[in-house]
């Protein structure tokens, strides 16, 4: 406040008057007077006071606490079984050597928010609820473990083999669904998508239930985070999306134990107040859980408000400070800054000054917190609560910058934590750091079942499969089978065609999840915004702009396309909610995201690996892909390399076709696979810009475009010294391949065999697979490849073209028999037209054509002068810039 107080009595009488309103008429009534106060001081053009931030207590005041209603002595003592076996996992795991690693502090901070959910809030899937839907906090994972070994979920011996996941005995590292698909839903340790995840999850429910796919109505999303885990960009990035999209059923609790693995989060400062002020900003209910019950009757007894200047002067850095040492160090410096403070707490002991808590660590403040949470209406909530990093841990790490990396505690600070959470372990069972449990029958294991029972079942737990779906037959995709009839168009059209197919299918279609970044019309996908419908929430409260054309922007409250804006992040968080659909909801759908390749995998890559992990199961549309095709945008559009990216996700199935019949096999394969079969693949297809006409598919093509390689022509060979070539080609670039067979014919008598290559990727994984069983078969006959398959008996060494960079074609090298030369578009793409920019990269048509000479002089087949005869007739400078480097 500025200025002192020119006149007590006028505040006192505001201040009354203010506090009688209060009184009798409630809290509602207040605030209504004092916003039109507010709202009168602006026009008069008063300075209106500002703040973000409310005081530093917690938001809920005692009288508005809801009860906690379960038996709290039995509930703290299933924690302390929950928080002595969490640290018990990683210490003996870390017992002989540090090299399995894992972490002891965070749980411990977060021990409560876990249990106080789990014993009261979460749902499981069940006859009467979808289930609530937790992304935990990746590092905590001992603490969940520890809690399943209680429920009898686990064995001791899963315990043991923590982090030791080749064998298939132990349990993973942190939240992992692939390598625990009965267990664990959400990856969430990479730090930032859990929130970015989970805010789309919470829209993606409501999406199910405006469409009518599914009753989410009563199902949340809780995420938890670290107030470390804050600073990622993607953390906050879409927080403005969940308040504006009124995302109720999503509830975010910030674990704030004011450390990250460093050190001090906001050593300097209140990362507490500072995220309040962000989130208040962005429109979310936000409640602070900063002190425990114990310090009820302190702060009541503040009347001058002494302690809450002091709390509020205090910084991070040295909440985290006290926390590190005891009660008299705390009664020193925090209380004995001022005598009033000092008196205040004058008749406590150390020990009950050491026993004032913070607000994460009090299941009733928790209990409370989370009761306001789930009934709150019209906007998410963030509970973020204030705990201790490490608590319990005593010396060996309590609130000490160490104390993330912590994997050992010595035998005096084993004894504290046992004897402060009266854990009935002996000395003997200390040394061994034995797993506690409770007995059959006994009270909290009786208790501890009912908690879960009355809340549907355990969790965390996955389902694996959903109801199989039933796809249409290829034959649904006549119209791209048959080719395009002369008609130029691009492979994008051809799929956007596919997709309206899909669309209007009787079976299928409601479950097709068309998703666009701002690229709809890039795509030319603006057709479909009449047809289907932009997802939103309150429908149209507008008239467009266009609403007397054709293809008119409609907003809708069942609309089917989720049309993200320009966030590419959002757009695949909201597709993997789709393609996790089947598991989490019980619902399959089929989400297509389409977006500008280049935006993709690149852009968005950790969430492409973290929707692998997921078992993910949709379509990933790489839109305007290839260096050189997508013409004119320059350098950080022209995509050379989404495909070695797909390559590096090992269930992303790719594939670069350049034919509308290549896609619509492709894509009624994908929907088979998925949908169908309930494989957990995703697939990655790339698509392209460039018009051009489309031939009918070749007879029996189905089974080598899907393996990745077929033959389209052949060329007339006899003899092993035949002038012979292959050429493989795959998306735009294969109608180069194919022109340069002609030249080679045309020009220099030489025949080619023409070969449509949709995926090096999967022929090289196909590949690897039969070399590593032949490895391991010595004995045996040996597998072949498709590729060696494909190019044995035929003579002529094998040049391939794409445009992408060398390494993916390369990737085919180990399997082809003979000689292998690859042409790609290494290095940055730049604008200008296609056919110049073929020519720079070199993967034009007459390119292809001088490889192929030259990998047949190589062989002695041609002479090396009818090499030089080509690169003179076509112009090639052979001094230009290797493109790599230009
Ligand atoms: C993207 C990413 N960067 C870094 C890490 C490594 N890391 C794991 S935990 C951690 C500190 C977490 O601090 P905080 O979010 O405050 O969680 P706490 O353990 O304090 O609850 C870091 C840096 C990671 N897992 N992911
Ligand atoms: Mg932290």
């Amino acid at each position: 406040m500025q200025g002192g107080d020119r006149d007590p009595t006028e505040t006192r009488e505001w201040v009354d008057a203010l506090e009688s309103v209060i009184e009798f008429e409630g809290a509602e009534r207040a605030r209504y007077l004092l916003e039109h106060v507010l709202d009168r001081a602006r026009r008069k053009g008063a300075p209106v006071p500002y703040s973000a931030n409310t005081p530093y207590l917690n938001t809920i005041p005692p009288e508005k606490e809801e009860r906690h209603p379960g038996d709290r002595p039995i509930e703290h003592r299933i924690r302390s079984f929950i928080r002595w076996n969490a640290l018990a996992i990683v210490l003996r795991a870390n017992k002989h050597s540090s090299e399995l690693g894992g972490h002891i502090a965070s749980f411990q901070s977060a021990a409560t928010l876990y249990d106080v959910g789990f014993m009261h809030f979460w749902h499981a899937p069940s006859a009467n609820h979808g289930g609530d839907l937790v992304y935990i906090q990746g590092h905590s994972s001992p603490g969940i473990y520890a809690r399943a070994f209680l429920e009898g979920r686990f064995t001791e011996e899963q315990l043991l083999n923590f982090r030791q996941e080749v064998d298939g005995k132990g349990i993973a590292s942190y939240p992992h669904p692939w390598l625990m698909p009965d267990f664990w839903q959400f990856p969430t340790v990479s730090m930032g998508l859990g929130p970015l995840m989970a805010i789309y999850q919470a829209r993606f429910l409501k999406y199910l239930h405006f469409r009518g796919l599914a009753d989410t109505e009563h199902r949340k999303v809780w995420a938890f985070l670290g107030d470390g885990e804050t600073d990622e960009p993607e953390s906050l990035g879409a927080i403005g999306l969940a308040s504006r999209e009124k995302l109720d059923n999503l509830i975010f609790v910030i674990n704030c134990n004011l450390q990250r693995l460093d050190g001090p989060v906001r050593g300097n400062g209140k990362i507490i107040q500072e995220l309040e002020a962000e989130f208040r900003g962005a429109g979310w209910n936000v409640i602070k859980v900063l002190w425990g019950s114990t310090w009820d009757p302190l702060i009541a007894a503040d009347t001058n408000g002494a302690l809450i200047r002091r709390m509020e002067e205090c910084v991070d850095g040295e909440y985290q400070d006290f926390k590190s040492k005891n009660g008299a160090y705390v009664r020193e410096h925090f209380f004995g800054k001022s005598p009033e403070l000092k008196a205040m707490v004058a008749s406590m002991t150390d020990a009950e000054i050491w026993a004032l808590a913070r607000g994460g660590h009090d299941p009733q403040k928790i209990f409370a917190a989370y009761a306001a949470a789930v009934k709150h209406k019209g906007q998410p909530t963030v509970i973020l609560a204030k705990t201790v990093k490490g608590y319990g841990m005593g010396e060996a790490g309590e609130g000490q910058n160490i104390t993330h990396q912590q994997k050992k505690m010595g035998e005096a600070s084993l004894k504290e934590f046992r004897d402060r959470f009266s854990l009935p372990i002996s000395d003997e069972q200390l040394k061994e750091i034995a797993f506690l449990k409770f007995a059959e029958g006994s009270v909290e294991m009786t208790y501890l079942r009912e908690r879960r029972a009355a809340l549907g079942g355990s969790l965390p737990s996955r389902r694996r499969k959903s109801r199989a779906l039933e796809i249409p037959p290829l034959s649904a995709f006549d119209a791209q089978l048959k080719g395009s009839e002369g008609r130029e168009i691009s492979t994008t059209m051809a799929f956007v065609r596919i997709l309206n197919t899909l669309l209007r299918d009787k079976k299928i279609g409601k479950r097709v999840v068309p998703i666009v970044p701002d690229e709809s019309r890039t795509f030319g996908m603006e057709g479909m915004f009449r047809q289907f419908g932009i997802f939103s929430q309150v429908g149209q409260l507008y008239r467009p702009e266009d609403a007397n054309q054709l293809m008119f922007y409609k907003e809708d409250r069942n609309g089917q396309i989720l049309q993200e804006g320009i966030n590419e992040p959002g757009a695949i968080s909201s597709w993997i909610a789709a393609a996790t659909s089947y598991s989490t909801s019980d619902t399959p759908v089929i989400p297509f995201y389409i977006y500008y390749s280049m935006f993709g995998l690149q852009r968005v890559g950790d969430l492409a690996w973290a929707a692998g992990d997921m078992r993910a199961r949709g379509f990933l549309l790489g839109g305007t892909a290839g260096r050189t095709t997508l013409n004119g945008e320059g350098l950080q559009h022209e995509d050379g390399h989404s495909h070695l990216l797909a390559a590096t996700i090992p269930n992303c199935v790719s594939y670069d076709p350049t034919f509308s019949y290549e896609i619509a096999v492709i894509v009624q394969d994908g929907l088979r696979r998925m949908y169908e079969h309930q494989e957990d693949v995703f697939f990655y297809i790339t698509l392209m810009n460039e018009n051009y006409e489309h031939p009918p598919i070749p007879a029996g093509a189905e089974a080598g475009i899907l393996k990745g390689m077929y033959r389209l022509m052949e060329g007339a060979a006899s003899g092993k010294d035949a002038r012979h070539v292959h050429l493989l080609g795959s998306g735009t670039i294969l109608r180069e391949v194919i022109a340069a067979a002609d030249l080679l014919a045309a020009d220099f008598g030489v025949t080619a065999d023409v070969w449509s290559v949709p995926s090096f990727t999967e022929l090289r994984r196909e590949g690897l697979d039969a070399e590593r069983w032949n490895l391991l078969h010595p004995t045996e006959k040996p597998r072949k490849s498709h590729v060696e398959t494909c190019l044995t008996g035929r003579p002529g060494p094998v040049i391939a073209a794409t445009d992408y960079m060398k390494a993916f074609a390369d990737q085919i090298r180990p399997f082809v028999p003979g000689r292998y030369r690859v042409l790609g578009t290494d290095g940055f793409g730049r604008s200008d037209y296609r056919k110049k920019l073929r020519q720079f990269f070199e993967v034009d048509r007459q390119f292809v054509t001088v490889a192929a000479l030259s990998s047949l002089a190589e062989m002695g087949t041609v002479p090396a002068s009818m090499v030089a005869d080509a690169i003179k007739k076509y112009g090639i400078n052979p001094e230009k810039p290797n493109p790599t480097r230009a």
